[in-house]
């Protein structure tokens, strides 16, 4: 039975539109599952949208719409952004989904059961824009931090999840399990909150009607981030096929760190209350800036991966942002920082290398690619970064994962330029050669696969292989595996150099 992984991206907000922020992360965990897969693991990977709460409710009204219809006209928009960019998501979760209800109705039961919710009447001065309290010194002048609106005195019963309970259990938990968050410094962010003491949280409200409701006392919904985290558990079966759940859990996450304090501070409490085991890690990135500025949404709405890709293809969008942001610190974006990238990855070292090496094996191979050397030093070189790509792929660093990769197409760039082939004479010297830089080829289509499916695949056909890829796995990956004899074609550049603004040449 090969090994589970189970996969996962946050669930959207319907309220806005997919822009290259969602993209990161969704575009990150697709690299990342079709790696697990080309291992031979079994994988699951979901991603979805959180359709409930307050501001959907009113987006609704003021569109004349239901909530219902809001929600899926705006889900649509993520389903097809994720088709566009070629995601392979086994599942699409939509919060609002009977089986969705299910899942929070059972896991409400779970911690109820367990004495961790519990009745309470809040009272405070509350900012209706937030949906959030606040307390007098937070106020500036009288008003909402954030909206400089007048506040209201809120009285409203509230049920709250007893979070102060499990500071302990918390810690004890990081302490076991180190691998939990990951990068380390937003494992240290995480303890920070932990160790700077736990507030328990309101988990329902009575003033909304659009959520899942309470089980034993319908008057409330559940609010949305507990509504929203149980989406996990859902998308593995949970209350609804026990033995596939057993199967896909704990799960790995893949987020920003907008929403650290809630998945690796509510969300491990909210399992471990229902009897459930935490998830297996919490893969926590930055934000994508643009400018050095933290993107407004407005900015990021202007940047929509549609746009992107009508510029640099689907693969040259994917390829830019897990290379180009390494996974953990914040990152700048830029469109001439893309364009660059884009020109010295894709277009010169990897584009370079197959043209260069189907024209050569044309004009002194009859267009027959020959089998590579055995005991090529490019073999030895080829075991290292096969080993350095797996290590950062397993830890979620595709930057880091690619960087190795195109270090060995570096290195055949460099041996084809020493060795010449074109000047040489047809015979057993260029057949080495260019076996050799073939070969390469053949392992760079597995490695890259994960990043760029479509042009992996291609680089592929033109080496005469009648298999995809992705399909072969990385069993494949080890040295010897071009049989030569294939016919090579020669095409049009697999990426083609961008000059100026969206001027593919
Ligand atoms: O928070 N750079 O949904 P959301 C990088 N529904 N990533 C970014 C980004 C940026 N500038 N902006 C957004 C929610 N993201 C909740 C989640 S999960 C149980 C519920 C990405 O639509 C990043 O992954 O606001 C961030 O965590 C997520 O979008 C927030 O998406």
């Amino acid at each position: 039975m090969p090994d589970s992984y189970y996969v996962t991206t946050p669930i959207y907000y319907v309220t806005d539109a997919p822009h290259i922020g969602h993209a990161y992360t969704t575009v990150t965990a697709d690299a990342v599952a079709r790696w697990h897969r080309m291992a031979g693991e079994d994988v699951r990977f979901l991603t979805g949208t959180d359709e409930h709460g307050l501001k959907v409710q009113r987006s609704a009204e003021e569109h004349g719409v239901t909530p219902q219809e809001w929600a899926e006209r705006t889900s649509r928009r993520y389903e097809e952004a994720w088709e566009l960019l070629d995601i392979s998501n086994d599942d699409f979760i939509r919060t609002t989904e009977p089986r969705h209800h299910t899942a929070v109705t059972k896991i409400l039961e779970a911690c109820r059961a367990n004495g961790d919710i519990e009745l309470r009447r809040y009272e405070g001065l509350y900012c209706v824009s937030c949906e959030g309290y606040y307390t007098e010194s937070e106020l500036v002048e009288g008003n909402c931090p954030i909206h400089h609106r007048p506040v209201e005195h809120m009285e409203e019963e509230n049920y709250f999840f007893l979070l102060s309970r499990y500071e302990d259990r918390l810690l004890e938990w990081y302490e076991t399990h180190p691998e939990f968050v990951r990068p380390r410094s937003r494992r240290n962010e995480a303890l920070g909150f932990i160790r700077g003491g736990l507030q328990d949280f309101s988990i329902s409200r009575t003033s909304i009607t659009w959520g899942v409701p309470i089980p034993w006392d319908p008057s409330h919904v559940t609010y949305v981030w507990f509504d929203a985290l149980t989406n996990y558990l859902t998308g593995a079966g949970y209350g609804s096929d026990d033995e596939e759940f057993a199967h896909w859990w704990p799960a790995v996450h893949l987020l920003g760190k907008d929403i650290l304090r809630f998945h690796c501070v509510y969300w491990p409490a909210m399992l471990m209350s229902a009897g459930i085991e935490p998830p297996r890690n919490a893969y926590v990135h930055g934000f994508l800036l643009v400018g050095g500025e933290k993107m407004s949404k407005t900015t990021l709405n202007q940047i929509a991966p549609a746009d992107l890709v009508a510029d640099f293809g689907v693969d040259g969008f994917r390829y830019h942002f897990l290379r180009n942001q390494p996974f953990g610190p914040d990152g700048d974006f830029s469109y001439e920082g893309m364009v660059a990238r884009y020109n010295a990855d894709l277009a010169n070292n990897l584009g370079n290398l197959l043209s260069r090496v189907s024209t050569v094996v044309a004009r002194k191979c009859g267009g027959v690619g020959p089998a590579p050397d055995p005991g090529s030093e490019l073999g030895v070189l080829t075991a290292e970064v096969f080993d350095r790509a797996a290590n950062a792929w397993a830890d979620v660093q595709p930057s880091a994962a690619l960087e190795a990769t195109w270090s060995l197409i570096g290195a055949a760039n460099a041996m084809l330029e020493k060795a010449e082939p074109w000047k040489m004479e047809p015979g057993p010297e260029v057949d080495r050669v260019l076996g050799d830089a073939l070969e390469v080829l053949r392992i760079v289509g597995l490695l890259a696969a994960p990043a760029i499916p479509s042009s992996a695949a291609e680089i592929w056909r033109r080496i005469g292989l009648g298999s995809d890829p992705s399909a072969a796995g990385l069993e494949a990956a080890g040295w010897g595996g071009y049989p030569g004899g294939l016919e090579v074609e020669k095409g049009k550049p697999l990426f083609p150099r961008i000059g100026g603004r969206g001027n593919r040449s």
